[in-house]
């Protein structure tokens, strides 16, 4: 099925002139590596363009090419249309965020490749593989053969950030021989671990400090949680995207098992949940959300108290069984 998906969004990539590659919204290191990727492998003779609502992190802005990538808004003003549309990590139509529905409505035809444990996708066809670590993974058996210095260091960096730096249970014996494949065609680990993940500004540093001085775990050790709140942005000059990851430092209590960070966004909150042993993909659809058996989110149109109060007692429910 894989393969068969495979060659035919290849055939549609090598025969469609005009094409949109769309990211999802808050970009990590894997939807962004992977467009790019694609964008250099096909901007030798096809006219591309990049997509993403919002704007590229500090930490990425290493790979080459992320200044092409257009804002929704600017990319609509444009009034261009597409023969394909590719949308890479994405197979919900609400991870493109604001504008990513009516943008994909210019191209006459769209595909997704992801790797998210989603039930249906908006792509024609929708090449969906959960057992790769990262949508990179896909990108480089499409791209195979074809592989440049810069797309390789794309590549490795979506895998990279999506299996944490090889540790997370995604890690798969194909995962580490793709990684080295990339090594061997340019990517540099040591350059890339060290913008992506040694490299940090000194207000994220201070956000962490406020998010941490609301860590908070229950009376059985299982359940943790921690806050990020708009306030706290404003306080320290971070930029949104700077608590990035953050949740991790809950997951990695000893003795938790299940970790979320609450996340206030205007009159929003984003929940991200964090597990080493329990599908929390479950726990977050109860909310409409979605992602992995072990890193998923959701996000509620409430305030941030009555946010936390209903997860929280969701997730109680989760750890004890009472939710399969
Ligand atoms: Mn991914």
């Amino acid at each position: 099925m894989s393969e068969l998906l495979r060659v035919q969004i290849k055939e549609l990539l090598d025969n469609s002139r005009r094409i949109l590659l769309c990211a999802h919204r808050n970009p990590d290191g894997d939807t962004l590596g992977s467009m790019l990727a694609l964008w250099h492998y096909l901007r030798r003779d096809h006219q591309v363009r990049m997509v993403c609502c919002d704007p590229v992190p500090e930490v990425y802005r290493f790979l080459a090419g992320w200044e092409e990538i257009l804002s929704t808004q600017a990319a609509s003003a444009l009034l261009e249309t597409y023969q394909l549309a590719v949308a890479v990590d994405a197979s919900d139509l609400g991870r493109l965020g604001p504008g990513g529905e009516e943008l994909l409505a210019r191209a006459e035809k769209v595909v997704t490749i992801d790797h998210h444990a989603v039930g249906l996708s908006f792509g024609d066809p929708s090449w969906l593989d959960s057992t790769a670590a990262a949508t990179g993974e896909l990108i480089f058996s499409l791209l195979e053969g074809a592989i440049t210095p810069q797309m390789a260091a794309a590549l490795y960096t979506a895998i990279v950030t999506d299996c944490g730096s090889f540790r997370y249970a995604n890690t798969t014996a194909r995962t580490l021989a793709i990684a080295s494949r990339l090594v061997e065609a340019g990517a540099d680990p040591n350059k890339i671990a060290t913008r992506v993940f040694e490299t940090r500004t000194l207000a994220s540093l201070r956000l962490l400090h406020q998010a941490l001085s609301t860590l908070e775990v229950d009376q059985t050790g299982q359940l943790g949680w921690m806050e990020l709140r708009d306030d706290m942005f404003e306080a320290v000059g971070a930029s949104p995207n700077e608590g990035e990851g953050f949740v991790n430092y809950v997951r990695m209590i000893s003795g938790v098992r299940l970790a979320i960070l609450f996340h206030e966004n205007g009159s929003k909150v984003r929940v991200s949940l964090r597990s080493q042993d329990l599908d929390v993909g479950k726990l977050a659809s109860l909310f409409g959300g979605g992602g992995h058996m072990r890193a998923a989110g959701c996000e509620l149109s409430q305030a941030l108290p009555q946010a936390k109060s209903e997860v929280l007692t969701a997730a109680r429910d989760f750890l004890q069984g009472t939710i399969k």
